[in-house]
């Protein structure tokens, strides 16, 4: 056993950075680029495809409890429902002044839905990209919970028949579903239903669990690759929380810049502050890692075998920058593709006095 756990460990490490973060022949150039696309486009679905009620029960996080339920809305009504155009019209309507509060408390971050009151702490349901989170402020303090149901296998209802947070637990009615088409164009998911009628349980002393008090709960942590029991994961002095970066130490030279060059650009909205926004790139390259972000990033493996659980089967990247090739003649030009949910783009970038020169060689938008 022991010596298996090693052969594994000499196998994951074996790439070096050289291998990790540059491409030298056109073939691999070219079957890298299919493959990046692939972990966009495919693996996630191809993998979320293979799960049927049991394997997602057998598979379930610990802290989830599943009572099936006699009386509910099918993921059909509910969906359907909350999707017509009179609902969404009213709903928009009411939402600014409804979720005032949750709006200005998290700048943002979430769609907010099933507020409720409980004493002088406030619940709210809330989605992002990276899933679904219990939002809450007690005393003009807001926290969010990450709750680590993959939103590939759960459905969470947008009409709840019952208060969300009842006898220190959160419940929410929805179904078991799988994503069914649309691959390549994360937001325009399609699901279908595989069960109905499911209350998902979880206690709240069991969500709110943050052991190494860096205010993200161990959720979170676990599912995106952080560390739950230290508050500074990657040791370089700024806490989880706060780190932009917090995976990795950043460090500065003309590689890291060029991804830095690379990244999806904001503007001059501020995200820095934004705690619960996060970019989460797909990518083993140590350059790649060793990024100063403008705002939140967390970096997943290549391979699928060493994601967490929750990114094994959820698609919550949306950019991609791929490796590096060197040009034959030229050491100071290199080659670099950087591909968004509709859009792909090959760079020609140039290192001089300092500083990346980019020209787009190519391309593709769908
Ligand atoms: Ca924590
Ligand atoms: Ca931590
Ligand atoms: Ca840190």
């Amino acid at each position: 056993m022991r010596y298996l756990f090693f052969l594994f460990l000499i196998v994951s490490c074996s790439k070096s950075l050289e291998e990790r973060c540059f491409t030298t022949s056109d073939d691999i150039w070219t079957k890298y680029f299919k493959n990046s696309e692939d972990l966009i486009n495919d693996n996630y679905y191809a993998h979320a495809q293979k799960y049927n009620v049991k394997k997602i029960i057998t598979e379930k996080p610990n802290y989830l409890q599943i009572v099936n339920l006699k009386k509910f809305r099918s993921f059909k009504k509910d969906s359907l429902e909350s999707k017509s155009e009179e609902i969404m019209e009213k709903k928009w309507k009411e939402y600014d002044s409804e979720f005032k509060a949750f709006n200005n408390k998290f700048s943002e971050q979430f769609t907010f839905s099933n507020q409720q009151k409980i004493g002088n702490v406030m619940y709210a349901f809330g989605r992002n990209q990276l899933g679904f989170w219990l939002c809450k402020i007690e005393n003009e303090k807001p926290s969010a919970y990450f709750l680590g149901l993959s939103f590939s296998h759960y459905y969470i209802n947008e009409v709840q028949e019952k208060p969300i947070v009842n006898n220190g637990f959160l419940e929410l009615e929805g179904s078991f579903v799988k994503i069914v088409k649309v691959p390549g164009l994360p937001g325009y998911d399609d699901y279908s239903a595989i069960e109905d009628g499911k209350l998902f349980k979880i206690k709240l002393e069991d969500l709110v669990k943050d052991s190494d008090h860096d205010g993200y709960n161990d959720i979170f942590e676990k599912s995106f690759g952080l560390n739950p029991n230290n508050k500074d994961t990657d040791g370089d002095g700024m806490d989880d929380f706060n780190d932009l970066n917090p995976m990795f130490k950043s460090e500065k030279n003309k590689f890291t810049q060029l991804y830095e060059t690379l990244l999806p650009d904001y503007g001059s909205e501020n995200l820095s502050n934004k705690n619960y926004y996060f970019e989460i790139f797909i990518s083993d390259c140590d350059y790649f890692h060793q990024i100063s972000p403008k705002y939140h990033v967390l970096f997943s493996p290549e391979d699928s075998k060493s994601k967490t659980d929750y990114l094994k089967v959820t698609d919550v990247s949306s950019h991609g920058i791929g490796k590096i090739k060197r040009n034959k003649n030229n050491p100071n030009i290199f080659y670099i593709k950087e591909w968004g949910n509709s859009s792909s783009t090959d760079y020609s970038a140039e290192y001089k006095n300092g500083k990346w020169i980019l020209e787009i060689a190519g391309g593709y938008v769908i």
